[in-house]
């Protein structure tokens, strides 16, 4: 090993001394307040770099983000060569290097391990990053940039992009096939898609509320591409708001209201994204007034429904078919008209974008997509196959073309890397010109159960432990039994509890028939975790 390119690391790493922080890489990577990061950010760039050279020379992605956080926080993810999350095995490396008091040694060792096992070990190393409209992530960039100068990495800033744009780009890198590796390349790709499943349709106009963030200045490059197809105006796109303060797909969907900075008109179409633009959620005023969230599940039936329709009438056979995943936060509405109304098999996974992801590649065509707003298709190599020799095929009839064409479209405008607004919205924005359905039309598909959700101040939440996919508890013991027994004597009560992955706390969701019996079903829940899973503070009332 190059003992001068190790000290020359450990010499630059002194800019960067590490605060006496436990850092975890969790399921959104690192996020903290954004002085506590440079350290983890220059040890980001050491392992971005390994990373690459681990994966034969792959270009890896650095992500400067705290997505839909305050302004004041920061982070950084990784992202892997086919534009997907780092690999769980890479998350431990993550926190070990962020953590190590002696990062020489650390990274010396780190990187014995890795070549040990590696079959297709570079000696180069290259990294694309960029960031969101965060002030900090200048800086921030920078110490990973110090980081793979001294490691010997090649690197890319690309600047500033969302998310989704970076995934992209990443996944072009290494794979030519998917697009063209670049902002522009990205614009090109889904907006061609888009206006070849629009042509001769007439959209109506759509405000988006930007959050004040990275989704604001993108959307609005991207409407140079659309030709006027789709009249868009942005909201809260960052010149006077703060980013995601009151606005934005998280403030929507939580607090189930409009964002400031947008005075709704009935029959209008909204839609917020989240600050870094891998979320999107949709909501209207109906016509007495009252607000309406058209959420991810939302999202996902109505994607799924289109394929459903478009895979009969093309007549594509698939052997694993096309299906729905969700998680428990997935409202029972959705999931009960997923399954008798579209007969769509659903299958349901724990929290965090990874395990939604990975299950989706079960299907043929896997639509998969949180409650909040985050998702994507992912389409399997055989499907591909099929679409493409069905198009090539000589005695494919016109009518058959026409639909095997647009489920080519339909399948070019996906970013299948991560869940992406900007192409989220296209995909909603294509079917409902398609079908001609306003969102009142889309939103009557079925009427979420009113629900709840509360959090819980626990001394330690790992002494909540779950199974089948969070929707039952193991332990404590004792609290399973109690849950089955208050949702026993409620109209289509459901109720689970989860320690939260991002936050020192057990979270609780309940749903019913109606908002009062969601409401004191979640009480009555939040109660027991507090006595049976060692609640502090003031008991829920
Ligand atoms: C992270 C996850 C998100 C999940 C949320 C749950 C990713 C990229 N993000 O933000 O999918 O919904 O955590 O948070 O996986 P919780 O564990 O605190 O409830
Ligand atoms: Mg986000």
């Amino acid at each position: 090993m190059d003992e001068e390119m190790f000290q020359n690391v450990l010499n630059k790493a002194s800019k960067y001394p590490k605060p006496d922080v436990k850092y975890t890489y969790g399921t959104a990577g690192f996020r903290l307040k954004a002085e506590l990061l440079p350290s983890v950010m220059y040890r980001m760039g050491l392992l971005a770099v390994l990373r690459s050279r681990a994966c034969g020379n792959q270009t890896i992605g650095l992500m400067v983000t705290a997505s839909h956080n305050a302004v004041q926080d920061n982070g950084v993810k990784l992202i892997d060569p086919m534009g997907e999350m780092l690999e769980a095995a890479w998350e431990n490396h993550a926190t070990e290097l962020a953590n190590s008091e002696d990062i020489g040694q650390c990274l010396r060792d780190l990187t014995k391990r890795v070549k040990s096992t590696c079959q297709d070990w570079s000696n180069d190393g290259n990294i694309v990053l960029a960031r969101d409209t965060r002030p900090s992530g200048v800086e921030l960039v920078q110490s990973a940039l110090d980081a793979a100068k001294a490691f010997r990495g090649k690197f890319k800033d690309l600047g500033i992009l969302t998310t989704p744009q970076l995934h992209y780009i990443v996944r072009c890198t290494n794979d030519p096939d998917y697009g063209k590796a670049s902002e522009e390349g990205y614009y090109q790709k889904i907006s061609s898609a888009f206006l070849k499943l629009t042509k001769s349709l007439t959209l109506s106009s759509i405000n988006i509320d930007g959050a004040n963030g990275v989704g604001a200045l993108k959307f609005a490059a991207m409407g140079k591409y659309l030709e006027n197809a789709l009249p868009m105006r942005v909201y809260n796109d960052g010149t006077s708001g703060e980013l995601n303060k009151n606005c934005g797909a998280d403030f929507v969907k939580v607090s189930q209201k409009a964002p400031e900075g947008l005075e709704m008109i009935v029959g209008e179409k909204y839609a917020s994204v989240d600050g870094d633009a891998d979320r999107i959620v949709y909501f209207y005023l109906d016509e007495t007034g009252s607000f309406r969230l058209l959420d991810g599940d939302k999202i996902s039936t109505l994607i799924a429904g289109f394929f459903k329709d478009i895979l009969v009438s093309s007549r594509l056979t698939l052997e694993r078919g096309l299906g729905v995943v969700q998680t428990a936060y997935a409202n029972g509405s959705s999931t009960a008209y997923l399954d008798s109304h579209l007969a769509v098999p659903v299958a349901c996974v724990k929290t965090g974008v990874k395990h939604l992801h990975k299950k989706a590649n079960d299907f043929d065509i896997g639509v998969y997509f949180e409650a909040n707003g985050h998702g994507t298709v992912l389409f399997s190599d055989d499907f591909k196959a099929k679409l493409n020799e069905a198009l090539l095929g000589a005695e494919t009839l016109p009518e058959i073309r026409v639909k095997l064409e647009d489920l080519k479209a339909l399948m070019e405008l996906v970013n299948e890397t991560v869940g992406d607004s900007i192409s989220d919205m296209l995909i909603v924005e294509a079917i409902l010109a398609k079908k001609g359905w306003s969102l009142k039309d889309w939103d009557q598909c079925y009427v979420d159960l009113p629900n709840r959700q509360r959090k819980i101040q626990v001394n330690d939440r790992t002494v909540v432990v779950t199974t089948d996919a969070e929707r039952k508890v193991t332990l404590p013991k004792g609290l399973q039994p109690e849950i089955d027994k208050l949702v026993a004597g409620v109209k289509n009560g459901r109720s689970f509890v989860r320690p939260s992955g991002t936050e020192d706390v057990v979270r609780v969701y309940a749903e019913a028939a109606t908002r009062e019996e969601a409401e004191s079903l979640a009480l009555a829940v939040a109660r027991k975790v507090y006595d049976l899973a060692g609640g502090v503070g003031v008991k829920p009332h």
